[in-house]
C-alpha cells in the first residue's frame, strides 16, 4: 500500500481533499508515495501557522532553540541509515552519497545549534560619555524555503537550521520529485520536539505553492535553490515586497588541470565531480580545462576511468553511478548530448542512455566525455546530468580565461604542484568557492557556501557563520545612561573644546 501524505502544518499532518502527484524511485520506476497538490488556501493556512507561531519562538533564546536542533541532529544520527535509503530511493544518487545527504544535516544542525550561544553582535563607542551603542541580529519573521531534488534532505537541513535558530519559523516547499525525503524530514523535526507551527510542509506545483510563498505578505524572507530562469523570477517578485532573498542557482565548475598535475590525483578528483550525483550538483565538475602539454595523456585516461565506472541501481553499495533523476532530467541530458554532437563537439565517450535489463526500468545516461569548443554549448551551459565538457587551454592564463567565460560562478577547482599559480588561481577564479587539488564538489558546512555572477546575488551565503544573514536583520541599539538630554553631532562640539 503506497503511503498517502498530507501536508504539515501548525505540527500536525493534515489530509486534504486534494488532487495528489506520485514520487518514484528513478531507478526502478517503483511509486513510493503520494503527496497533495495545495491550493492556496492550504498555503495561506501553513503561513498562518507560521505567523501565529513566530512571537514565541522568536522570544525563546536563543541557546534554547539550539537545544532543539541538537536533539533533532540526535534523531538523524540514529535514523541515517534509513534516511540515506530514501534519499537514494527518491533521488537516485548512491547509497555512500545519500548517506552522506543525513550527514550534511547533522552537521549543519549541530553547527547551526551551537550558534545559538553565539550570534554575536557588536559593541561599539558613542561619540558621547555614559552611553552605549550595540548591534543585535533580528529574526525577520516567518520565511519560505523553496528546495531541490538533487540534496533533498541536506539543503532543507541547511535552509531550515539557519531560519531556526535565527528565530524564524518557516513553511518549506520541496521539489515535487523529493517530498517523501521531505516528509521524512519534517518528522524528525517533529519527534524532536519544535512547539507547533514553527515547522511548515507544504507541496505542489511551483506555480501555485512556490510563488504564492514568495509573493505572501507576511513571508518575510526567502532562500531558493533551484534553475537560473526561476531564481530571476523569484528575486523580482521578492524584490517588489523587498524581503531578503537567497538565491542559489546553478553552475558551470570548472577544474583546472594544469601541466604539472599529479595525475592519479586529478583522475580521482574528475571522476568524483564529474559523475558523483550523476553530475547532478550546482557544483558539479562540469568542465576539465587541460594545459595543451597534457592533453592527450588526460583525454585517454579519462575515457579509460569513464568506461570502468559501474552504473546500476544506486542502492547496491559497488555502484559508482545512479540514474538521473526523473524523465524530464533524462531527456534534457538527451538533448544536450544531441546539441553537442550536431555543433560538431567530438563525443569521447558515453552520449547515449542505457537499455536493457534493469536499465529498462530507470533513467540511466552513460557517463559522457566531450571534447568541446570554447564557444560551443556544452562549454556554456548547465546540463546537470553526467557530462563532462573538456577544453584545451594553453597556458594558466588562457585556462583561467576559458573557466572565466561562463555566466556562472559557484564552484571552481585547480590541479596543480606549483604553489605560485595555486594561489594566483585562489583570486583569478570567478566563483564563489576555489578549491586546490580537490574536485569543485564537497563543500563543508561550517564555511559560507554561494556564487557570484548569474549563480546568484552576492550579499547572502548559506552556511557557515553567514547563514544567519539570510534570516536576520541587524537592529542598532543606543542606551543613554548620562541622565540628561545628549544630542549627538551637536552636544559632541562641547566636549571636544570646540
Ligand atoms: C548543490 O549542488 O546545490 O559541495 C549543493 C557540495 C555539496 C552541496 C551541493 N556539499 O557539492
Amino acid at each position: 500500500m503506497v503511503q498517502e501524505y498530507g501536508l504539515f502544518i501548525g505540527g500536525k499532518w493534515k489530509k486534504f481533499e486534494a488532487k495528489r502527484f506520485e514520487t518514484r524511485n528513478p531507478a526502478t520506476g517503483e511509486v513510493l508515495a503520494t503527496f497533495p497538490l495545495a491550493t492556496g488556501d492550504e498555503l495561506n493556512g501553513a503561513v498562518r501557522a507560521a505567523k501565529g507561531a513566530f512571537d514565541k519562538w522568536r522570544k525563546m533564546p536563543p541557546p534554547r532553540r539550539g537545544e532543539l536542533l541538537f536533539e533533532a541532529a540526535r534523531i538523524f544520527r540514529r535514523k541515517k541509515e534509513d534516511l540515506g535509503r530514501i534519499v537514494t530511493s527518491e533521488m537516485g544518487k548512491v547509497i555512500a552519497e545519500g548517506r552522506g545527504d543525513v550527514q550534511e544535516v547533522i552537521d549543519f544542525y549541530e553547527y547551526a545549534a551551537g550558534e545559538g550561544r553565539r550570534m554575536f553582535g557588536e559593541t561599539v563607542p558613542s561619540e558621547l560619555p555614559n552611553k552605549m551603542c550595540l548591534t543585535v541580529r533580528m529574526p525577520v519573521g516567518p520565511v519560505g524555503l523553496i528546495t531541490p531534488w538533487n540534496f533533498p534532505m541536506a539543503i532543507p537541513g541547511w535552509k531550515s537550521g539557519a531560519a531556526l535558530i535565527a528565530g524564524c519559523p518557516f513553511v518549506l516547499k520541496p521539489s515535487s520529485l523529493t517530498p517523501l525525503c521531505a516528509a521524512k524530514f519534517v518528522d524528525v523535526l517533529d519527534e524532536a520536539g519544535f512547539p507547533p507551527g514553527v515547522v511548515n510542509m507544504v507541496t505542489g506545483n511551483g506555480s501555485v505553492v512556490g510563488d504564492g510563498l514568495v509573493a505572501h505578505p507576511d513571508i518575510r524572507a526567502i532562500s531558493f535553490t533551484g534553475g537560473v530562469e526561476t531564481g530571476k523570477h523569484v528575486y523580482e517578485s521578492a524584490a517588489k515586497k523587498m524581503i531578503k532573498v537567497g538565491l542559489e542557482l546553478g553552475g558551470k565548475n570548472p577544474i583546472l588541470a594544469l601541466d604539472d598535475a599529479d595525475m592519479d590525483l586529478l583522475m580521482d578528483g574528475v571522476m568524483f565531480g564529474a559523475f558523483g550525483t550523476a553530475g547532478q550538483r550546482c557544483t558539479a565538475a562540469s568542465r576539465l580545462i587541460v594545459h595543451q602539454k597534457i592533453y592527450e595523456q588526460v583525454t585517454d585516461a579519462l575515457v579509460e576511468r569513464a568506461e570502468k565506472l559501474h552504473v546500476g541501481n544506486p542502492i547496491e553499495e559497488d555502484v559508482d553511478m545512479g540514474p538521473v533523476a526523473s524523465l524530464d532530467q533524462e531527456k534534457k541530458v538527451l538533448e544536450y548530448i544531441d546539441i553537442g554532437k550536431k555543433e560538431g563537439d567530438k563525443l569521447l565517450t558515453g552520449g547515449k542512455k542505457l537499455k536493457g535489463g534493469a536499465y529498462d526500468k530507470g533513467f540511466f545516461i552513460a557517463p559522457t566525455v566531450f571534447a568541446v569548443d570554447r564557444k560551443s554549448r556544452l562549454a556554456q551551459e548547465e546540463i546537470f546530468g553526467p557530462v563532462l565538457s573538456v577544453l584545451k587551454a594553453k597556458n594558466y592564463e588562457d585556462a583561467v580565461a576559458i573557466a572565466n567565460s561562463v555566466k556562472y560562478g559557484l564552484s571552481s577547482s585547480i590541479y596543480t604542484n606549483d604553489l605560485r599559480r595555486a594561489f594566483r588561481a585562489m583570486h583569478d577564479l570567478e566563483a564563489g568557492i576555489t578549491y586546490v587539488n580537490a574536485p569543485t564538489i564537497g563543500a563543508e558546512v561550517q564555511l559560507p557556501f554561494g556564487g557570484i555572477k548569474e549563480t546568484g546575488p552576492t550579499d547572502t551565503r548559506e552556511a557557515g557563520p553567514t547563514a544567519l544573514e539570510e534570516f536576520t536583520y541587524w537592529k542598532t541599539i543606543y542606551v543613554d545612561y548620562s541622565g540628561r538630554l545628549q544630542r549627538a553631532q551637536i552636544d559632541t562640539e562641547k566636549l571636544s573644546g570646540g
